[in-house]
């Protein structure tokens, strides 16, 4: 081999799985990627999307300079001008009409960045907005909840222990599909296997029969949205016939009879008319939960962001706690990373509810409002308008609901600024976009997952490739804006040094550094000698330790849970005849709504269809490969449906994501294809009462044949 090629090695940051990859380069050309076989927690596995890192490093579309918007043209500005210019227009529109008119919202890829992490509230501060909003509130915010409700802590989040586990419950995840989410685990069908291979069953609880279900040793159909009921069935019936073990955990529970008082009404015979699943059945997932040893439930986004998310993500975490399957090997265990340790007294345990969104009274979690609320309180004239938008890696046009209502809102913006590499649907609304390097031209450190992962390794890489001159990373952009910022409101700020130095510090606090007085005395040097990444071992007990509540125990059943509780009971979900329940599709080669620039990812069959039991399809006399109108409360789409028996009769499947083919998109390749965004027709309205996460799966629709 010519001796300019270089190795690099690089871990993956498109999805939580953090894959480690082997870059080999030659000059500014990537040569190869593959899969690292010496990392610990990836040991080797790659899915198509990782050798896509290069595709964005590559792509002619990526912009590398600030653009400013002139009548339909963008032209390059220099970086002093984009700064001095965003800070001006967002301190006027302060000054003018109030500091909170100034909106943030922060995208998915924030978390998959180590500087957006280390240096995003610098600018927040600055700015002095209470005005954020995040992909969370999209996505996972009822765990966030959950956890903070019962351990104290937004992010002391249990993590499934997939390599040690003898049953696992699955209920609206894919991990086939998405490689683990909130569970951050590459190598996932291996993983899976192998509990099959030790004598172990994992079971699938979701409306669509899918890859992941596939594998599995039971697949469950469910009705969309009522999980709820399921999971309130399997704690009453873990009562009724005297199954609860809370194990070691049992001294610091509060709360167990009236978990159980709560529970007494909804029987698995009422969970069967509303889920579809046999009441017997839920009484079998309740008992395996209880008897076997190393078991653990989990839940993700068909859990989640669906109209009782927080509810259910609570009922996971109290299932878990009764049956002996928290803080337990093989059930679920906090992880403990070299950096971001959760223990008391760590910043950042949140706060709910402390203040509401003006035009729907929605709440605030850990300092943000739901996303379902943005759109509206941009286009609702009164007090407290927002006048002005900053989003950071974020794509909400196409992400949140009612993308229709968010596209319009955005257009009529006085100012709006974006910190992203590509003018897409939403960014192509700005005025000014700074645009980061990509990831193969920065370090990066997992600060997100390796806190969420399922074994504790700890692994930084150096860039591979040299920025090019005149380039900015995420965290030097946010220091540049905060100087500005505060230049223009006559304040000073002093930048924060480089990401690398900020982990240094906090993994020489860590468990694993010579403060704790651990034997490895881990230092962010001694993570870098080692590029494949740190074995830590596997996750392990500790919760006990570092339960953030202030009484240090577990209160099980906090009063707006409860009130959850009664609403779920209150509430008769009935669905109109020729109604039918849309849900969102995950694809391997996809990821949300950015990576369908890639040829190599889009390339073969179509997959952004409408799927649609062939019931559901000779019952309107609608054809396979036909064109279908889809309607919703707030709008409608036509795009192509397929018949498919992967989904159960009465729901219908839509990925998210799409609908490039839009008037000042610069995405070449994504415009190219087909397929509408799924959130023109979810519905900002339809959220999870108690957080106000948005209900992007379960959305009533009708579907016609178009003429
Ligand atoms: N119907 C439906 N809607 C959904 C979902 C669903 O399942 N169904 N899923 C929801 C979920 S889970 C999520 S997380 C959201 C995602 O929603 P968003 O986060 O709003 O959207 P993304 O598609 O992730 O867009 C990411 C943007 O970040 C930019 N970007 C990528 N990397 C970087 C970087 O390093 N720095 C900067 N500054 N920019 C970068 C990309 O160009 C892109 O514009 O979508 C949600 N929407
Ligand atoms: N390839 C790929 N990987 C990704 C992403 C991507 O876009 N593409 N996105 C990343 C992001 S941001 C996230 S948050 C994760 C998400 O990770 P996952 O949650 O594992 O992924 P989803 O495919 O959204 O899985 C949700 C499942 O819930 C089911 N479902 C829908 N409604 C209901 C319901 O009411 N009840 C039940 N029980 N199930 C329901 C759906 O059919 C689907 O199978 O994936 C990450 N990884
Ligand atoms: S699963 Fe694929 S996209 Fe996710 S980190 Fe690994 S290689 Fe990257
Ligand atoms: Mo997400």
């Amino acid at each position: 081999m010519p001796n300019d090629v270089k190795t690099h090695y690089r871990a993956c940051n498109l999805c939580e799985a953090i894959c480690g990859l082997e870059i080999k380069t030659q000059g500014q050309q990537v040569l190869s990627i593959k899969g690292d076989k010496n990392d610990p927690l990836s040991r080797g596995y790659i899915c198509p999307k990782g050798t896509a890192m290069e595709d964005v490093y590559t792509d002619p579309d990526r912009l590398r300079y600030p653009v400013k918007r002139k009548g339909d043209q963008w032209v390059q500005i220099d970086w002093d001008e984009a700064f001095n210019t965003v800070a001006e227009r967002l301190v006027a529109v302060q000054q003018r009409y109030g500091a909170d008119t100034v909106a943030v919202y922060a995208g998915n890829p924030n978390v998959h960045n180590y500087g957006s992490m280390t240096h995003g509230g610098i600018f927040r501060k600055t700015l002095g907005s209470k005005s954020n909003f995040s992909a969370t509130s999209l996505d996972q915010l009822p765990l966030h909840l959950a956890c903070y409700s019962l351990y104290g802590h937004q992010s002391l989040i249990p993590i499934p222990d997939i390599d040690h586990t003898q049953y696992m419950l699955i209920i609206g995840g894919n991990p086939l599909a998405s490689n683990g989410s909130l569970m951050t685990v590459p190598d996932v069908p291996k993983r899976l296997k192998a509990i099959q291979q030790r004598g172990g069953r994992f079971v699938v609880i979701d409306p669509r029969r899918t890859e992941t279900a596939e594998i599995a040793d039971q697949h469950l159909f469910i009705r969309p949205g009522t999980d709820a009921y399921l999971l309130m069935a399997m704690i009453q019936t873990l009562f009724a016939e005297n199954l609860v073990n809370s194990g070691h955990l049992n001294d610091l529970l509060e709360g167990v009879n009236e978990v159980q008082a709560a529970c007494l009404p909804f029987t698995p015979e009422l969970a069967e008319q509303h889920t579809g699943v046999a009441a017997e059945q839920i009484r079998r997932l309740a008992r395996d939960m209880a008897n076997i040893e190393g078991a653990v439930c989990y839940g993700r986004m068909g859990v989640s962001v669906q109209v009782y998310g927080s509810l259910c993500q609570w009922a996971i975490q109290i299932i878990n706690i009764l049956t002996n399957s928290l803080d337990v090997p093989g059930g679920a265990l906090a992880a403990s990373p070299a950096f971001g340790y959760v223990k008391p007294g760590e910043s950042g345990s949140g706060h709910f509810n402390a203040w509401r969104s003006r035009v729907s009274g929605l709440p605030e979690f850990a300092g943000e409002l739901p996303s379902a609320a943005l759109a509206e309180e941009i286009l609702t004239e009164g007090d407290g308008q927002y006048r002005a938008l900053v989003t950071i890696a974020g794509n909400p046009v196409l992400s949140a609901p009612n993308g229709k209502q968010m596209d319009k809102a955005l257009s009529g913006l006085d100012f709006m600024v974006a910190i992203d590499f590509y003018i897409n649907e939403t960014t192509r609304h700005a005025d000014i976009i700074l645009p980061p390097t990509s990831a193969l031209e920065h370090d990066h450190y997992d600060l997100a997952f390796l806190r969420l992962a399922v074994h504790n390794t700890a692994r930084f890489n150096e860039p591979v490739f040299e920025p090019p001159q005149g380039t900015l990373h995420d965290w030097e952009i946010f220091n540049g804006l905060a100087v500005a910022l505060a230049q223009c409101k006559g304040a000073e700020v002093k930048p924060l040094p480089s990401p690398d130095k900020l982990i240094d510090l906090g993994v020489q606090r860590g468990p694993y550094g010579a403060a704790a007085g651990h034997g490895l005395a881990l230092t962010l040097d001694k993570i870098k000698q080692q590029p494949h990444g740190i074995d830590l071992g596997p996750l392990k007990p500790s919760l006990r330790d570092r339960l953030c509540t202030d009484s240090g125990m577990i209160k099980l059943l906090d009063d707006y849970f409860l009130a959850d509780i009664v609403r779920l009971s209150e509430a008769s979900p009935k669905v109109a005849p020729d109604e039918l329940m849309m849900i969102g599709r995950r694809h391997i080669r996809s990821n949300n709504s950015w990576m369908h620039n890639s040829h190599r990812l889009v390339k073969g069959k179509p997959r952004w269809q409408l799927l649609m039991h062939p019931d559901d399809l000779s019952a309107r006399q609608i054809e396979h490969g036909s064109r279908v109108r889809i309607q919703s409360r707030v709008g409608e789409v036509v795009t192509e449906v397929l018949a498919s028996e992967e989904v159960m009769p009465g729901v219908v499947s839509l990925p998210h994501g799409w609908g490039h083919q839009r008037k000042g998109v610069s995405l070449t390749i994504a415009a190219e294809q087909g397929g509408v965004s799924c959130n023109d027709i979810t519905d900002n309205k339809l959220v999870d009462q108690l957080s106000g996460n948005a209900a992007l799966n379960g959305v009533p629709v009708r579907v016609f044949a178009t003429d």
